[in-house]
């Protein structure tokens, strides 16, 4: 079926992005196998648990691996990616012999991945630096602060396919055609609502959240016309499906620091750097409670954050919270 609009395709869209753009293009490829694998998922057997877990406890599921491997094998046939940091592997990885090439991309293969079975989306979340120097790629350029990454973005397996990326001029959404598996621009230049009426968090740690946490959560809940509020709590469990209905409508997701994860639980390079790099390109806010995300200094791969992400006046007032704590009634 070709597009009944005269839609942007989005290697042509991305063509002034040099290499960079090049990277996103051979990502979208590699994330239109894994949408086509999605779409069976249920016929073939490859849903399921692996019987592994990853270095973050999380149970590993078939398909977790599957799309693990397929993006790492497309990065190295490629021409431009020298190394992949992912949640599914230990350490990172450095393709050797790659000396030639620039960029490196820090990866969470398939995110919600728990949601697989029941059919509810998940993505892959990506995130492209440059190597600090030339020569090898080192594991030192794998923990630059999230204000360095060159470009970042998400596939969304939802209804539809798409990938929305920011290279550092604005955020902008594609569609991917099935039949031919391309890309089309269908969101140009989003822009995310300074305020929304949605909050996202799991309420079922209310007993371990802190105090502030708490009371920004009664807020939401609190009647009151002048602001919009109650607001409606949405929380699908899978991070990118949340953070992608908040960018377009408006709204703010938490997923804070808890007595059980005294650090969060959301990975920082391959999950909040680059959704906080989208958020603010949008005209968001990406924190860990005080500290902007992307001013973050690395240290680890599988480092955790506490992270509250999305509309600019949201974030602004859950913070008035983690400092007060006071419900402003
Ligand atoms: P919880 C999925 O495992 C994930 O990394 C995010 O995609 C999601 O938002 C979060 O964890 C869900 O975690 O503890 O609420 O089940």
């Amino acid at each position: 079926m070709s597009t009944n609009r005269n839609l942007t395709e989005l290697s042509s869209f991305i063509a002034d992005v040099g290499d960079p753009g090049k990277l996103i293009v051979d990502l979208a490829a590699t994330g239109s196998k894994v949408s086509q694998l999605l779409d069976k998922a249920g016929l073939t057997d490859i849903l399921g648990e692996s019987g592994a877990q990853n270095v973050s406890g999380d149970e590993v599921k078939k398909l977790d691996l599957i799309a693990n491997e397929l993006f790492i094998a497309d990065l190295k046939a490629g021409n431009i990616c020298c190394g992949v940091g992912s949640e599914e592997n230990e350490k990172v990885l450095i393709f050797e012999d790659r000396d030639d090439r620039s960029y490196l991309v820090l990866m969470d293969p398939l995110d919600g991945s728990s949601n697989i079975d029941v059919n509810v989306p998940v993505g892959t979340i990506f995130s492209i630096f440059k190597k600090e120097n030339e020569g090898p790629c080192s594991e030192s350029d794998f923990y630059q602060k999230g204000s360095k990454q060159i470009a970042a973005g998400y596939l969304l397996y939802g209804t539809s396919t798409m990938l929305v990326f920011s290279s550092g001029e604005g955020v902008n959404g594609f569609t991917m055609d099935k039949e031919s598996t391309k890309f089309f621009l269908s969101h140009p230049k989003i822009q995310t609502p300074e305020s929304g009426k949605t909050y996202s968090i799991n309420h079922g740690y209310f007993d371990d959240f802190s105090h502030g946490v708490k009371e920004y959560i009664r807020y939401c809940g609190q009647t009151d016309e002048e602001t919009n509020r109650p607001y409606s709590s949405r929380y699908v469990g899978s991070m990118v499906s949340d953070f992608h209905r908040n960018l377009l409508k408006g709204g703010i997701f938490m997923y804070p620091d808890t007595g059980k994860n005294p650090n969060g639980k959301l990975r920082l390079l391959y999950e909040c750097n680059p959704l906080a790099f989208i958020s603010e390109q949008a005209g968001g806010m990406a924190v860990d409670g005080s500290r902007r995300i992307l001013d973050i200094t690395p240290s680890k791969l599988h480092q955790t954050t506490p992270v509250f992400i999305g509309s600019a006046n949201m974030v602004k007032k859950a913070m008035e919270f983690q400092t007060t704590g006071h419900f402003s009634g």
